[in-house]
């Protein structure tokens, strides 16, 4: 109840602080800063990179979003923290509590190591709304420091009333499931939400096949969430190493954007297909395909059988160890994903926090049926200034660029649409690297001179330009038996910064979209070190870390530049200030 009282309090101060103006910070010395930030090495602690309106606590490190669900009104996140510092680290589950996905308060850390069966870290896991509608915690549980071990836990609110779920318990028959039969037990952990069908709940756990590189998502199955029976064949697996992470539901096959509680099944008259995305141990990021769930064999089979190649990612950039919920009170999927630093360790000890959650997108099957769509959840748009900013009808030539001047842009959202009045110029493709989006972009990247492209924007851009993040689209010629043009998107971060020590490679992926009408549209979150961005309605999207050394506060410009052979033109470009919600008591 007392929490309860806090929460209120931390709602009204949020209604008066807007109410007063007063949501954004404004800094008041910024141009002498700047000139001082000219004469000493950039810093990375400066506050001033820290983002606002992406989920973080107030401290420490961060990583894998976990059980998201809604609860009697409100929205719940657990993710994994380090209460002890900016490294990874002495895990436990933290907690926060939303209303509208978008003001957080933090609660305390819901599930810690306090069992034999936890003991040594409580990693990663997913919630499922039982049939009396009680929340079930899965989770994995370290229990032994020298090999790490790992088992699956569950737990249940200790007062279902309760609408924050501030206490779990851990029954005492835990560990509910455990690695036996030939499964690698120090690679076996992050169990999905359970799906129900025919008295019987199933959810996957993640592996490797011992001494094999072959990823794995087990099924298990279970009458009552106590007793679970692994299914004899695996759900799905393929040669791409460890599967972190996994998440498996369902989505609607009729075009529409309606997302599907995770026990839907297709049936005659409901086309549904289903989604198997796996975090890639190996390469760090998020794959899925796309297929048809068999539930009498117990099996998932691809739509594209090369989906195992793993073509398809959530993200092209920075965006790890997702997990996806149904939100029945809007009645729509929603997306979480984790967003790590690519500063140092070093600095993120200095910093004294480190990673981010990406904005929660909304996901839905394309009427293609060949892949997700993703767009930032309506409720961001409540964070948008009164006042934005509009560019219509501009042409930009080539080598041009035009700053859109008006508003603050270190923590913006913009909205462009692009024209391409020809295709004509596009530049050949290599066939080498038409399959490698981000090869293509490290060699083409957003300084060299294209035909149709690179166009896009500058964001974090210092006043000359020394420093600037190119978010950008490149437009070549229909590969050979093909009348389809190719459209690659990128990040690229390379000037983003004279902080020599960042990683920042460029991030790309092919946006299939038929760019013969010649209109492509491009929406990107800056939010002071992230870029997020959402290509032709977000069917291609990039997180890219970034931390500038002079493009930061009122010194970020944003621009739209053109650096192809042909004109372009930003039929309409609407960008927004973003005001800082409440974000866990920063
Ligand atoms: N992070 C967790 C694991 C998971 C990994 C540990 C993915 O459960 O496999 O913090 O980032």
């Amino acid at each position: 109840m007392r929490v309860l009282g806090r929460v209120a309090w931390a709602w009204l101060v949020l209604l008066l602080l807007q109410l007063a103006g007063a949501s954004h910070v404004v800094y008041q010395n910024l141009e002498t800063e700047a000139a001082a930030v000219e004469t000493v090495p950039p810093s990375i602690v400066d506050s001033q990179l820290r983002t606002g309106y992406h989920f973080q606590p107030l401290k420490n490190w961060i990583n894998d979003p976990n059980a998201p669900m809604y609860y009697k009104g409100w929205y719940h996140l657990f993710y994994q923290y380090n209460p002890k510092g900016a490294v990874w680290g002495n895990i436990v589950w933290a907690h926060s509590v939303s209303r509208d996905l978008i003001n957080w308060v933090s609660l305390k850390p819901a599930i810690e190591p306090s069992i034999k069966s936890d003991k040594y870290g409580c990693w990663s896991g997913s919630a499922t709304m039982t049939l009396d509608g009680t929340p079930a915690i899965m989770y994995t549980g370290v229990n032994r420091p020298d090999v790490n071990y790992q088992v699956q836990n569950v737990a249940f609110p200790k007062n279902k009333s309760d609408p924050l779920l501030q206490e779990w318990d851990k029954p005492g028959h835990n560990p509910v499931i455990v690695p036996e039969g030939g499964i690698n037990a120090t690679q076996f952990r992050d169990p999905t939400t359970a799906w129900h069908a025919d008295g019987h709940w199933r959810l996957l756990v993640g592996s490797v096949v011992t001494g094999g590189s072959r990823g794995v998502a087990y099924v298990y199955r279970s009458r009552d969430f106590r007793l679970w029976t692994r299914v004899r064949r695996p759900l799905h697996s393929a040669p791409t190493g460890m599967w972190e992470c996994p998440d498996f539901y369902p989505v609607t096959a009729d075009g529409r954007q309606h997302g599907l509680d995770t026990s839907v099944m297709a049936n005659d008259k409901r086309p549904v297909k289903h989604v198997l995305k796996n975090s890639l141990d190996l390469r760090r990021y998020d794959y899925y395909t796309v297929g048809t769930y068999d539930r009498e064999a117990e099996r998932f089979v691809p739509d594209d059988p090369a989906g195992d190649e793993h073509h398809l990612r959530y993200d092209y950039g920075n965006f790890y160890a997702s997990k996806t919920f149904y939100d029945p009170a809007k009645r729509r999927r929603i997306l979480w994903g984790w967003a790590n630093e690519s500063d140092t360790a070093v600095d993120d000890v200095a910093k004294g926090w480190a990673g981010i959650q990406a904005i929660p997108r909304k996901v839905w099957l394309d009427p293609s049926g060949k892949q997700l769509v993703q767009w930032p959840i309506e409720e961001v748009e409540s964070l948008r200034g009164k006042r934005p900013v509009s560019l219509k009808d501009r042409v930009v030539r080539p080598g041009e660029h035009v700053e859109v001047t008006g508003l603050q842009t270190a923590q913006a959202d913009v909205e462009v649409s692009f024209e391409v009045p020809s295709l004509e110029g596009a530049e050949a493709l290599d066939e080498a690297l038409a399959y490698d989006a981000q090869k293509l972009c490290s060699v083409r990247g957003a300084d060299v001179k294209g035909g149709v492209g690179p166009f896009g924007l500058w964001v974090l851009a210092s006043a000359k330009l020394e420093e600037r993040t190119a978010v950008f689209f490149r437009v070549f010629r229909a590969a050979r038996g093909s009348n389809k043009p190719v459209v690659l998107m990128c990040t690229d971060p390379t000037k983003s910064s004279r902080n020599p020590n960042l990683y920042q490679p460029t991030f790309a992926g092919f946006v299939d979209t038929d760019i013969t009408n010649g209109k492509i549209s491009l929406r990107s979150l800056i939010d002071r070190s992230v870029v997020e961005s959402f290509g032709a309605g977000g069917k291609t999207c990039i997180l890219s870390r970034v931390y500038p050394s002079l493009a930061i506060g009122k010194n970020a410009h944003l621009y739209v530049f053109n650096n192809g052979k042909a004109d372009i033109k930003v039929t309409q470009l609407t960008a927004w200030e973003m005001k800082k919600p409440l974000m866990n008591g920063a």
